[in-house]
C-alpha cells in the first residue's frame, strides 16, 4: 500500500517536513479554503501541489483529494443543480489535468465527523477522541430540543443524559457544542445552537429514500467525467454510522454501499474504507466489508475503535481496538496482489492512518483535532510493521 499522512494546508501545524519524517510519501490534502460549491482552479491546485513538493524537497507529493466537498444543496436535492454538478465536474478535470486522479468525498447531511470529547484521556497519559452516548443524547434531547429525539435512546442513556445536563454548566456546555462541531475540517461554517436549528430545519421532511435519490443522481452527474479523465472518486463513510440529529445517514454499512456502487457500476465510483467510522456500528464486520467490495476500494482509512454497549466508543490505538487490524490489511494486501497480476494500473491502494492520540510532544500544540503528528505516526509505523510481517509471509 502508498502510505500517505493527511495534511490541512499551510495552516496545519503539522509541517510537512515533520511528516516527511514519518516515512509516508502520499500527501493527503484539500484547498480547504474554497467554499462548497466553488470551482478548484489549476493554478489553485498547481500553487499546493508545488508548495507540497517544495516544502518536502521532493519526498512528498499530492496523491489524495480529501475532501471535494460535495455542497448541501446536493445532498438536500435543491431544484437547479446544474452549475453544482458542472463546478465538480471542472474540479475534476482540473485536478486529472494536474495529475491527481483520486478523490475522496463524503455524503453525511451538514456535519462530517461526530465526537463528544475531544481529549479524554488515557491512562498513561496522552488523549483520544470519544463519542460518548449520553453526553451527545444530552446535546440532542435538552440542549437541542429537537423533536422525536428522546425516543431515539434508551431510558437508560435518556437517565445519564438527563443527569449530565441537569449538573452540567454553561462551559460544559459550550465544550460539548465545540466537541460536537470540531469534526467539520478547515474553514467550514461551525453552528451554534439556534444555527444548527435553522439548518436542521431545511432537513425536515428529507427521508432517507431522498438522500439516496440525491445521492445518484450525483453520481450519475460526475462519474462519467471522473471515468473521462481517469479519476477515481472514493466516498468515505459516515462517522459514525448512524443517524445525527435525525439526520439520514446513507454510507454506514454494506447494503449501503452496495446500493452506492451498484447504481453506477464504474471503478470510478468507488469506496474510501475507513475501519474506524464503518468499525463503530457492532454489526459490521469491517474486513468482511473490506472484502466484499475490495476492487472498488481507492483509499484505505486505518484506525481502531473500542465499543461500548450503550453505542458509545472511544478511538483506540491502531492495532487495540476491536477491529482485528491484521486480518483487514491482510484483505487489501490481497487485492493489490489480484490487481498485479490482472494488470490493474492502481494496484497500491492509498492508506493513512486515520487519527491518532494526542501524546508526547504533541500535547498543548494544538493541532487539528484527531490529527497530531505522533500518534498518527505511532499508528503508521504499528501498521507498517503490520504490512511487512504480511508481506514476508505471504509474498
Ligand atoms: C475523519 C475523516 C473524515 C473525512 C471526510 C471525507 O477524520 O476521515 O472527516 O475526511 O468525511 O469526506
Ligand atoms: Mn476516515
Amino acid at each position: 500500500m502508498q502510505e500517505s499522512f493527511r495534511w490541512f494546508g499551510p495552516a496545519d501545524k503539522v509541517t510537512l517536513p515533520e511528516i516527511v519524517q514519518t516515512g509516508a510519501t502520499g500527501i493527503v490534502t484539500a484547498l480547504h479554503d474554497i467554499p462548497y460549491g466553488e470551482v478548484w482552479t489549476v493554478e489553485q491546485i498547481e500553487e499546493r501541489k508545488a508548495f507540497i513538493e517544495r516544502e518536502s524537497d521532493g519526498r512528498l507529493s499530492w496523491v489524495m483529494v480529501e475532501s471535494l466537498p460535495v455542497h448541501e444543496s446536493i445532498k438536500l436535492g435543491d431544484r437547479d443543480l446544474t452549475p453544482l454538478y458542472e463546478n465538480y465536474r471542472i474540479s475534476l478535470r482540473n485536478l486529472a489535468s494536474c495529475g491527481i486522479k483520486a478523490v475522496c468525498y463524503n455524503f453525511m447531511p451538514l456535519l462530517d465527523w461526530t465526537r463528544t470529547q475531544l481529549r479524554e484521556p488515557l491512562p498513561g497519559g496522552g488523549s483520544a477522541l470519544r463519542f460518548n452516548m449520553h453526553e451527545y443524547a444530552a446535546f440532542e434531547v435538552f440542549i437541542l430540543e429537537r423533536e422525536g429525539a428522546a425516543e431515539t435512546f434508551s431510558a437508560d442513556v435518556l437517565e445519564r443524559a438527563k443527569a449530565w445536563f441537569d449538573a452540567s454548566t454553561q462551559e460544559d456546555r459550550d465544550r460539548l457544542l465545540n466537541s460536537i462541531m470540531a469534526g467539520l475540517p478547515g474553514a467550514y461554517e461551525r453552528y451554534d445552537v439556534a444555527g444548527l436549528r435553522a439548518v436542521l430545519a431545511r432537513y425536515k421532511g428529507i427521508t432517507v429514500d431522498d438522500i439516496r435519490a440525491n445521492y445518484v443522481a450525483f453520481l450519475k452527474a460526475v462519474v462519467p467525467t471522473a471515468e473521462e479523465t481517469g479519476v477515481m472518486l472514493c466516498v468515505h463513510p459516515d462517522d459514525p454510522p448512524r443517524p445525527i440529529f435525525g439526520l439520514p445517514r446513507v454510507v454506514k454499512n454494506a447494503e449501503d454501499i452496495a446500493f452506492i456502487l451498484d447504481a453506477v457500476p464504474s471503478l470510478a465510483n468507488g469506496l474510501t474504507l475507513c475501519s474506524g467510522s464503518l468499525g463503530a456500528n457492532p454489526e459490521n464486520d469491517v474486513p468482511a466489508i473490506a472484502a466484499r467490495f475490495a476492487d472498488r476500494i481507492h483509499f484505505a482509512h486505518l484506525r481502531n475503535v473500542k465499543k461500548e454497549a450503550d453505542g458509545s466508543f472511544q478511538e483506540a490505538a491502531h492495532l487495540a481496538g476491536d477491529t482485528d487490524m491484521v486480518k483487514l490489511v491482510r484483505v487489501l494486501m490481497a487485492e493489490e496482489k489480484r490487481r498485479r497480476e490482472s494488470g490493474r494500473a492502481d494496484s497500491n491502494i492509498v492508506m493513512r492512518p486515520d487519527h491518532g492520540h494526542e501524546m508526547l510532544f504533541d500535547v498543548g500544540r494544538k493541532t487539528h483535532p484527531g490529527y497530531p503528528l505522533i500518534g498518527r505516526m505511532r499508528g503508521l509505523a504499528e501498521l507498517r510493521g503490520v504490512m511487512a510481517a504480511i508481506s514476508a509471509i505471504e509474498g
